[in-house]
């Protein structure tokens, strides 16, 4: 059985070690080539690649390599008169962009920047009856985008103007007989909707709703004989189902279900050894989004020289302490 699942041989050679100096290089260097852009980092990615890259940096304390001052220029830049942000001038506002923007406000320390009232403003303008939220004003509903909302709320001290009970059940209403979540009631099960489902839970204090063993169990079976982590059945390993599965786990108390030796070889392997940064696997191109996930990932298997990452938020331990957000 083990044996015909989809999955990835580990090459001979990969780095047996975590390349930091390596990956700070990558994420301080993307950009600046047109060509990474055209790969990955095209202009509706911007928001969300600045706070993948800060987080990291920050994680690996290189925060200090980033440009602040340019950084939080871009984040004004992009803040919309209605109080959500868009991915780059020009573009359309979206809680996708507002969660990374408020995320990347709080590891540099400079919420005050931003209209923080005018966010929770644009956040609310969002909410549905039954609790759910939509993405924007084009009105797709999504729990991808129930989390950015109730993250960002968090984030910046204002979840007692939500109806928390009303959003956990709606995440509740989503909650499928395998134990996992989908991304709307009736969808199928999916580690990275599950973390977004798990992480609404964790926040709004209502964990309570899942059945914690037999999600773990669920989560716990993603793991491959490669050592890594697939996002459903039949599909092959990749770096950020790491994450999603792994920061789930954590929440859930059950990091100890998988084998996070094996897992940490696999994550080891999808490192570019020449550029640095994080493939989604072993011999594919690095990219921002599975470096941050790749590090966050080693975080929560407690690799020494990484900052200890909070498994709701995939940000750095350090700065929700800061702020106080539990
Ligand atoms: C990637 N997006 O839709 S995307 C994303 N994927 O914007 C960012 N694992 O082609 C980067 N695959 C790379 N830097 C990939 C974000 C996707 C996820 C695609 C992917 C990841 C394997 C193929 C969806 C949070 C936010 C967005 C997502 C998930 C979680 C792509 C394809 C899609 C996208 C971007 C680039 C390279 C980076
Ligand atoms: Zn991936």
């Amino acid at each position: 059985m083990a044996l015909s699942r989809k999955d990835v041989k580990l090459p001979e050679n990969y780095p047996r070690h975590l390349l930091l100096e390596k990956h700070a290089e990558f994420i301080c260097k993307y950009g600046n080539d047109p060509n990474d852009y055209e790969y990955a980092m095209s202009e509706f990615l911007r928001m969300n690649g600045v706070y993948w890259g800060c987080s990291a940096m920050h994680l690996m304390g290189k925060l200090d390599s980033m440009d602040k001052q340019e950084i939080i220029q871009f984040l004004k830049d992009c803040q919309d008169e209605n109080g959500g942000f868009r991915p780059v001038q020009g573009h359309d506002p979206h809680l996708l962009n507002t969660l990374s923007a408020v995320q990347i406000a709080v590891i540099f320390d400079c919420l005050e920047e931003i209209d923080s009232e005018k966010v929770v403003d644009y956040v609310l303008s969002l909410r549905l009856e039954n609790g759910s939220f939509m993405g924007d004003k084009f009105g797709e509903v999504d729990n991808r985008f129930t989390f950015c909302a109730v993250a960002c709320l968090a984030l910046l001290g204002k979840l007692s103007r939500l109806d928390v009970d009303k959003t956990a059940g709606f995440v509740k209403a989503c909650l499928n007989f395998d134990g996992g979540f989908g991304s709307r009631p009736g969808a199928e099960s999916h580690a990275g909707l599950i973390y977004t489902c798990v992480g609404t839970l964790a926040i709004t204090g209502h964990l309570h709703y899942i059945d914690a063993d037999r999600l773990g169990w669920w989560l716990a079976e993603r793991q491959l004989d490669s050592g890594g982590l697939n996002g459903r059945p039949e599909k092959l390993p990749d770096v950020c189902y790491s994450w999603w599965v792994l920061a789930s786990l954590a929440i859930l108390n059950r990091l100890h279900w998988i084998d996070k030796e094996k897992l940490k070889d696999f994550m080891l392997a999808c490192q570019d050894p020449e550029t640095g940064g994080f493939a989604d696997r072993p011999g594919d191109l690095p990219d921002p989004f599975h470096t941050l996930f790749g590090v966050a990932g080693l975080s929560l298997l407690g690799e020494p020289g990484v900052g200890q990452v909070n498994p709701v938020f995939c940000m750095p331990q350090q700065v929700l302490d800061r702020i106080g957000v539990k």
